[in-house]
């Protein structure tokens, strides 16, 4: 017997065929026929099982107790005191004393449940999740340039495109499906890799622009304004197609080639290259990542790379396109079903109209959705601080690690007074700051759907069972509702299924409207299905992108071209500080903070056990730091060690540490995009220090 579904580490969304012995998981392998990955996988999917079977997983709940240890307790007492410490905080402080955080790890279902329960059921008005680490700079660029949150691609542009352009973005480690993908276009394409670091992917392109850290929206914007100056842009798509050219002709005047080379250290002959390529393409593709997200100036980055798909033609047809890569399995998801920054479906808690509809499906009183959008996560951070938010539930998410300055946000853990968290393991550096710690079922223990970078909805099966005491986060929130007295609105979410088809119809009449996609079964004979997909619509082809017919989502059906000023650095280096530190994916053995690929032996022989620090050999010799040698690495926040490795791969003044380490993000500076807030973990001043001895 075996069953096929759909990996639970990346977005790519590979599906795996799992082989059962009396319905339980014995092995696995890539399923051959999924259009996704068709018949590949990466390290981590090889190795998905093996985190279920670690000793460290979460196997009862854990309280607190007086002593301060984490002591097991039936869930009787959790749910007791998970009610009772939560509803005393809100009857002393407000409602929204109490917030949670969430993530794009979960199945859609799931995070439905908790964003209903957290805000309907519970009250609260405060929840935001890890997909703000990471994807909520493409969320904002894409809803004002499109009108919607649209990734408009399918993966076979990447088969298409002459021309593929890849802006922050480490493909070969981070989505390797993908760069399997690209390396079968057979088109020969121009790969462009615009990075500070000579990555694996920059190395495999046709040509690599390091460009200065965080120059990227000079340089597209310089880019614009000398495609507009030879002409080289397509104006009857402009015309028909897009608002706003003429402000954006006048502001890219002020980017000279002068001034773009200086600012991005590139050259007059390769920024006329970049744009010469970009001009013989005829299909020309931008795919970002982490690079332009991560960034102070992140939504005006990602908009300008939209502009350049937009001014030159290249939306809406094969191998075309302005193209964000997800990075988690279900971020895709969270974006439309989380209830954090978005109601659900992509709309707004500020609509009356859009309220009133979304009461009407769920069946609640529309005064029990918030009007009021909540917090973003740092901010949510910064309430902890000021004594606003008191107490916080956090979902498969470990923020202890993951989240930027960690000296700060360790310190602000400790102002809870009550800090509850959900997660297969009770050994993650979140779970340990607990006060409870609920043990959950993870990928491959449950049921549900997840949908991946392309927009393609995939199933989610369970094929073996949760350890001792743990429950499906969807169980668990079932048992919290009932427990915190609000059971009766849940009524209709008997099963991840039948909350599927309460997402169908939350989704109809919205851009992303997959309300023709019946069950599951649907789904899994289709191989997944791409939204958008309403009711009555014909069988789907297997790959389908958005805006062939040139129509966006604003009223006018047209794009906008949206641009603004370069803004400085928040830390930039200085005569102390000198580097700049890049951060990032260290392999594609390498899952975040490693909860899960830290339990396999077989992907802990692909990278380094210790923490290391990427520095450029001529720094390193100036140093006198030799190769493998531990290095203090110094910012303004903390001081940590990590091993010397040297490599040309980082320029000069330069130096990148992997994000899966702890210790990585003590040093990292709380900067945000100020319109998608998200953080801007790629860029911070430190310096070097040799230790004395080992
Ligand atoms: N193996 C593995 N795969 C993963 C993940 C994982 O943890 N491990 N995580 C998944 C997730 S959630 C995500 S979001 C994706 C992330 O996928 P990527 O974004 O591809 O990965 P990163 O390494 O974070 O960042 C990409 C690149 O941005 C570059 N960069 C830094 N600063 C700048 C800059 O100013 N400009 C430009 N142009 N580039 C810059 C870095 O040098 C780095 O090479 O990966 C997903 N896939
Ligand atoms: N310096 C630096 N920091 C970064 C980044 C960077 O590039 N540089 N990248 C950022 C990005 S893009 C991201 S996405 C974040 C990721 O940051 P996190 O979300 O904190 O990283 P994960 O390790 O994926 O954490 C997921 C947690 O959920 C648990 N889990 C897994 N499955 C389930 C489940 O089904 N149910 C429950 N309840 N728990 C589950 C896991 O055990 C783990 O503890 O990190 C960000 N941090
Ligand atoms: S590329 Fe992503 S989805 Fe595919 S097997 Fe690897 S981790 Fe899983
Ligand atoms: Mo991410």
């Amino acid at each position: 017997m075996s069953t096929s579904m759909v990996c639970g580490f990346c977005s790519t969304g590979c599906a795996l065929t799992v082989q059962l012995k009396d319905g339980q998981a014995v092995s696995l392998t890539p399923t051959p026929g999924y259009p996704v990955n068709r018949g590949m996988a990466c390290p981590k999917g090889w190795e998905a099982l093996t985190p279920l079977r670690a000793p460290d997983r979460a196997t009862t709940p854990l309280l607190r107790n007086a002593r301060g240890r984490l002591e097991p307790v039936g869930w009787d007492v959790a749910l007791r005191t998970f009610t009772s410490r939560f509803q005393a905080i809100q009857a002393k402080h407000g409602k929204h004393s109490v917030a949670f955080l969430s993530t794009g790890q979960i199945v859609s279902e799931e995070m439905a449940f908790l964003g209903a329960l957290a805000k309907h059921g519970m009250g609260m008005l405060h929840g935001d999740g890890n997909t703000r680490q990471c994807m909520a700079t493409s969320v904002v660029a894409y809803k004002e340039s499109f009108g919607f949150d649209a990734p408009p691609y399918t993966y076979r542009d990447l088969e298409e495109s002459d021309v593929v352009v890849l802006v922050g973005s480490n493909l070969c480690i981070a989505h390797p499906i993908l760069w399997e993908r690209l390396a079968r276009n057979p088109h020969h394409p121009a790969i462009v890799a615009i990075d500070p670091r000579k990555t694996e992917t920059a190395m495999a392109a046709s040509v690599h622009y390091a460009l200065q850290p965080k120059s990227d929206l000079v340089l597209f914007t310089g880019l614009a304004a000398l495609l507009i100056d030879k002409g080289w842009i397509d104006e009857a798509y402009v015309n028909a197609h897009t608002v706003g050219f003429q402000a954006l002709r006048a502001h890219v005047r002020e980017f000279s080639v002068e001034r773009v080379c200086a600012t991005t250290r590139l050259s007059a002959g390769q920024l006329h290259a970049l744009a010469e390529t970009i001009h013989h393409g005829k299909r020309v593709s931008f795919w970002w990542t982490m690079g332009v997200n991560q960034s102070h100036e992140g939504v005006r980055t990602a908009q300008a790379l939209i502009n350049l798909a937009l001014i030159t033609g290249n939306l809406g047809r094969p191998g075309t396109g302005a193209n964000s890569i997800t990075g988690q399995c279900n971020a895709m998801g969270s974006r439309l079903f989380s209830n954090t920054a978005s109601l659900f479906g992509g709309r707004s808690f500020s609509n009356d109209q859009q309220r009133l509809d979304v009461a009407r499906i769920l069946d609640v009183p529309v005064d029990r959705i918030p009007q009021k959008n909540s917090l973003a996560y740092d901010q949510i951070v910064e309430s902890i601080l000021a004594g606003k938010i008191r107490g916080l539930w956090i979902v498969a998410t470990n923020p202890a690690h993951s989240w930027i300055n960690q000296v700060d946000f360790h310190e602000i853990l400790g102002r809870l007074d009550f800090l509850v968290v959900q997660d297969m393991y009770a050994s993650t550096e979140t779970a340990q700051r607990a006060h409870l710690v609920l043990p959950a079922a993870g990928w491959g223990e449950k049921e549900g759907t997840f949908i991946n970078s392309e927009r393609r909805i995939g199933v989610v099966k369970q094929v073996a069972r949760a350890p001792g005491l743990a429950l499906s986060d969807f169980r668990i929130f079932q048992l919290v509702a009932e427990a915190w007295g609000c059971g009766e609105m849940f009524r209709r979410w008997r099963d991840p299924e039948a909350v599927f088809r309460i997402l169908c119809e939350l989704s109809e009449g919205q851009p992303c409207d997959f309300s023709g996609i019946r069950d599951y079964a649907m789904l899994e004979r289709a191989g997944g299905i791409q939204w958008p997909l309403p009711k009555d619509a014909p069988p789907p082809a297997s790959e389908r992108r958005l805006f062939e017919d040139g129509r966006f989502h604003h009223p006018d059906g047209k794009a906008r071209l949206i641009f603004e000023k370069p803004r400085p650095l928040p830390e930039a280096t200085c005569a102390r500080y000198p580097f700049t530190l890049l951060s990032g994916r260290g392999s594609s053995s390498q899952w975040h903070t490693q909860t899960r690929t830290g339990k396999s032996a077989v992907l802990a022989r692909l990278h380094p056990r210790e923490i290391y620090l990427e520095i450029n050999p001529g720094d390193a010799r100036r140093l006198g730091i030799a190769p493998n040698e531990w290095v203090m690495v110094v910012s303004r926040r903390a001081e940590i060690r990590a091993r010397a490795f040297l490599t040309h791969a980082v320029a000069p003044g330069q130096v990148f540490v992997p994000m899966h380490y702890a210790d990585a993000n003590r040093l990292t500076f709380s900067a945000f995009d100020p319109h998608s807030r998200q953080p801007s973990y790629k860029a911070c001043a430190v310096t070097l220090r040799r230790l004395d001895g080992p």
